[in-house]
């Protein structure tokens, strides 16, 4: 049984146009019209193809086939809000590509011993509303609804509000009964498998994330005649600070990655020393204790930073999530089915957040990636090549297949200490 491509092909072209930006890229924040539309359109396919669908209320959407099934599910997905400078694989890909996984498998008639579902979940990117992967750990539990519901961006507009304008304030209470398994297909967003001629990777889990917001709040005053030894300029320890961040990243022992991606100064004028600095910081490791270390020695660094420029910081936790290992027996059957398929494939941690890394919470789960032309996402010139795209989804539907149809106890896996039964 295959994928039927074109038609994948063709769902992701439609996809896209929903927030094109004109640059073969898509902007569609969490709970704008455009995201909605986005929805709409995503709806309208899996109610074509006749599945259940349900909202929950954080606005989480999953469809579910049989539609009158009532056990736990295999479920497949993603998300498809994106940045504001997104491309049209990230999270787009995984929840097409398990429609089309569920439509192929309907339209086989293929006997399913328990039912599979497709989610898109709600606000992943997390740049609109913080945290990321919010609707998953909504889903899963890691979050009260209610806190969720009165997040604000930075404009001030509720989370809730956002998402009963739209229409998808679901009734579905969170967390949900959760799923037999879960599997997302995801654009690997890094460099490392096309680097390596690789098509497949069978993730073994993905780094901890720490986002912070901080607010240095020093003295305005006229860039002419304040004297340097009487300022309290906050701009200046702004960019202290992002160099700090970078050094952090960039030296022995230090965090994986280091971010400082949004930097707003007030009043943001040529001839005013700034009074006020908001920056996001973002580290990340496989490593907790390397993520831990890193936080500390960043906290220490602002303090003497704000000491000697006579500002004031204000930190804000915007995210923190510690690293997570993907189910063994999972992450060994993408492995397995991948060889079977005759692709390369090679395991690797994810350098990105994802909401499979909320449903390892409460089910066996597990992700597949296929390589970023040239490592580039959260870019529109984010590409996957069509042959990787096919390659990725046929993988995943073996996947689903194995979970949905038990054939997993009587499959003998070529895989060196392979482990019988998954999840
Ligand atoms: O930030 C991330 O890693 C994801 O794209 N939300
Ligand atoms: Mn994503
Ligand atoms: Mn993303």
């Amino acid at each position: 049984m295959k994928i039927d491509a074109p038609r994948l092909h063709r769902r992701i072209a439609a996809l896209a146009e929903i927030g094109d930006t004109g640059d073969g890229g898509v902007c569609r924040l969490a709970l704008t019209d455009d995201d909605k539309a986005g929805r709409d359109l995503v709806l309208t396919w899996m109610r074509e193809l006749g599945l259940r669908v349900e909202v929950d209320v954080v606005g989480n959407i999953t469809g579910t086939w049989p539609a009158d099934a009532t056990e736990a599910p295999v479920l497949t997905g993603s998300h498809i809000d994106t940045v504001r400078t997104g491309g049209r694989f990230d999270g787009n890909l995984g929840v097409l590509a398990g429609l089309e996984c569920i439509e192929t498998v309907i339209t086989a008639g293929t006997e399913l011993a328990r039912p599979l579902a497709v989610g898109v979940f709600t606000d992943e990117e997390g740049s609109r509303f913080a945290p990321d992967m919010l609707g998953s750990l909504v889903f899963v539990g890691g979050m009260a609804p209610e806190e969720a519901l009165s997040t604000s961006d930075r404009d001030g507009l509720v989370l809730g509000d956002e998402l009963a304008r739209i229409g998808y304030a679901g009734p579905i209470p969170c967390p949900q009964r959760p799923p037999h398994a879960y599997v997302e297909l995801h654009v690997e967003q890094g460099p490392v498998l096309e680097a390596e001629g690789i098509t497949i990777g069978a993730v073994t889990g993905v780094q901890g994330i720490s986002w912070q917001e901080l607010t240095i709040t020093g003295q305005s005053n006229h860039a002419g005649t304040t004297p340097m030894h009487l300022r309290h300029d906050a701009g200046a320890v702004a960019a202290q600070i992002a160099v700090a961040v970078r050094d952090l990243a960039t030296s022995p022992g230090g965090p994986h990655v280091g971010t400082v991606g949004r930097l707003d100064l007030h009043p943001d004028l040529v001839n005013v020393v700034a009074g006020r600095a908001v920056l996001t910081v973002d580290l990340r490791d496989t490593d907790e204790a390397v993520l831990a270390a890193a936080e500390k020695s960043f906290a220490e660094q602002v303090r003497a930073l704000a000491e000697a420029e006579g500002v004031e910081v204000a930190t804000r936790t915007l995210a923190r999530f510690e690293p997570v290992a993907f189910d063994e027996a999972l992450v060994d059957l993408v492995e397995a089915i991948a060889t079977e398929h005759g692709h390369s494939v090679k395991r690797l941690p994810s350098g990105a957040g994802h909401d499979a890394q909320m449903l390892a919470r409460v089910c066996p789960s597990a992700m597949v990636f296929v390589p970023s032309v040239k490592g580039i996402s959260h870019n529109p010139a984010e590409l996957t090549s069509d042959s990787d795209i096919e390659a990725g989804a046929n993988v995943l539907l073996d996947l689903l297949l194995e979970l949905a149809t038990d054939r997993l106890q009587i499959r003998k896996r070529s895989v060196a200490g392979s482990a019988e039964g998954a999840a």
